[in-house]
């Protein structure tokens, strides 16, 4: 059988041959016995025309062009079987036109999907021992497409786990409950990472750390490898011996979820951090000489001019050594999106499902959009007081990966 996997173009990054589609070579990986194509529209790859099987991943922002090339697909070669998956679907039960609309993860149920065609939509089984499945089909030729240098190095990403035990309700919150693999199974996944030539690895779970002695495990495993990395961690999930075993291990970098610096608006949003917990993070993994992020969003549910100078004092306090200020935006399935009337926000939902590209928030470097109002600021408000906060704090930013990673 011919398949061919499409990675849609992602229009909305500012660099988006950065990191390969994981989901996607999950899948390729589980497909490896058909004759596969893997194609990645950024990297300016074409879709052929005689596949018997076309198998789309889709995030929302990619909705539109999925839905112009199954329709395209369907006119040109209306004999082939079209499948969507990814978050999206799983998100919203939407098949863009497609076949078949999968949804949730690909492991146990993708093959009989492709062996009988299987129509309409399918809910793909939970995978439960994650170790029982293949790692992601890491084609150098395919990985090729990609770059990325975290301190210098090459790097590639890779996941340990799936899911997150939280609801944040500005989360898409896909592949629930949480599952872990064995920090063997971790291990063999980065030392082929290794042999590929990379030197470097960012583990994409939601939350690295989100077990103790796990991770005690996998720092002493991934510490007989030699290579950097980078995860991401919560305030309230990490302590000073646990970033002792990560900084032996080579870790160089933590990122933390802050959100906002408003103990109220996180517990708005269902996000039981404590402020005060994430700043004693970031102080400790900046002391232990590791690179911090934290991650903010505008926007988020009652953000008012007082939340705004919350988070500006976050700032002066934790000293990370970046951050991101990104924008809110609601997406389907989000609990926001799917009972805004339970929050202090405002926002078109009609628009949102109808022209999920409005969903990009960052169109070119510093150019960000917003589609949200709250009961204190307006949508400029919002915008303009993103890109003050931004500027204000520009100047301390180190700035090490513009200088370092290139
Ligand atoms: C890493 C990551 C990124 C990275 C890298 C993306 C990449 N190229 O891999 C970066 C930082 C670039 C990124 C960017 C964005 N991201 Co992101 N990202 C993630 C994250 C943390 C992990 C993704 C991952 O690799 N998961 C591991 C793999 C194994 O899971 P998976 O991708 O879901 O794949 C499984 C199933 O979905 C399914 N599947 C996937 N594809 C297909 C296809 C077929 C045919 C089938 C049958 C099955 C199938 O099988 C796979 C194996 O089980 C997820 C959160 C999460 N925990 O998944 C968010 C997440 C996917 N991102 C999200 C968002 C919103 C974005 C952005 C839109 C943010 C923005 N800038 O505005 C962009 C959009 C990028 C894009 N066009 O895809 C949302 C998606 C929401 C949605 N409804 O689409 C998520 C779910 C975060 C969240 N919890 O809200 N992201
Ligand atoms: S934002 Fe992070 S912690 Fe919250 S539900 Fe989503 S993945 Fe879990």
């Amino acid at each position: 059988m011919r398949i061919c996997l499409i990675s849609p173009p992602s229009p909305e990054l500012i660099e988006p041959l950065s990191f390969p589609p994981l989901g996607l070579l999950y899948v390729a990986a589980l497909l490896d016995e058909h004759d596969l194509t893997i194609c990645s529209i950024d990297a300016g790859d074409q879709i052929p025309k005689d596949s018997d099987i076309y198998a789309f991943t889709c995030a929302t922002t990619q909705v539109p062009w999925v839905k112009g090339e199954i329709l395209r697909i369907k006119k040109t070669n209306p004999n082939s079987f079209i499948i969507v998956g990814g978050p999206h679907p799983t998100m919203t039960k939407q098949s863009l036109g497609a076949d078949c609309c999968f949804i949730g993860e690909a492991e146990v149920s993708i093959n009989d999907v492709v062996k009988e065609q299987q129509r309409g939509i399918v809910f793909g089984e939970k995978p439960e021992k994650l170790d029982n499945f293949p790692f992601p089909k890491r084609d150098a030729d395919f990985l090729s497409k990609y770059y990325h240098y975290l301190a210098g190095k090459r790097t590639t990403s890779m996941v340990t786990s799936r899911g997150c035990p939280f609801n944040c309700a500005y989360c898409c919150g896909v592949n629930k409950p949480v599952r872990f693999r064995s920090p063997l199974s971790v291990y063999k996944e980065a030392r082929q990472i290794k042999e590929l030539g990379y030197d470097s690895i960012v583990f994409y779970d939601d939350i690295f750390t989100l077990r103790n002695q796990r991770l005690k495990k996998m720092c002493d495993l991934i510490s007989q490898l030699d290579i950097q990395w980078k995860c991401l961690s919560r305030g309230d999930l990490v302590d000073k011996e646990m970033v002792d075993w990560m900084v032996k291990a080579g870790c160089i970098e933590v990122s933390f979820g802050v959100e906002s610096g408003s103990q109220k608006m996180l517990e708005n949003v269902n996000r039981h951090v404590k402020t005060a917990d994430s700043i004693k993070a970031i102080r400790m993994c900046n002391d232990a000489g590791l690179r911090t992020r934290a991650f903010f969003i505008i926007g988020l549910p009652g953000e008012s001019w007082e939340s705004i100078e919350e988070t500006r004092r976050f700032l002066l306090k934790a000293q990370p050594t970046t951050f991101n200020l990104s924008m809110f935006m609601p997406y389907p399935g989000s609990d926001i999106f799917e009972h805004k009337e339970r929050y202090d926000i405002e926002f078109d939902k009609s628009l949102i499902l109808e022209h999920p590209e409005e969903l990009w928030y960052q169109r070119k470097f510093d150019e960000y959009t917003c589609l949200v109002r709250t009961s204190a600021m307006t949508s400029e408000e919002i915008l303009k007081t993103r890109k003050q906060l931004s500027e204000e704090f520009e100047e301390e930013e180190r700035y090490w990966e513009r200088k370092d990673d290139k």
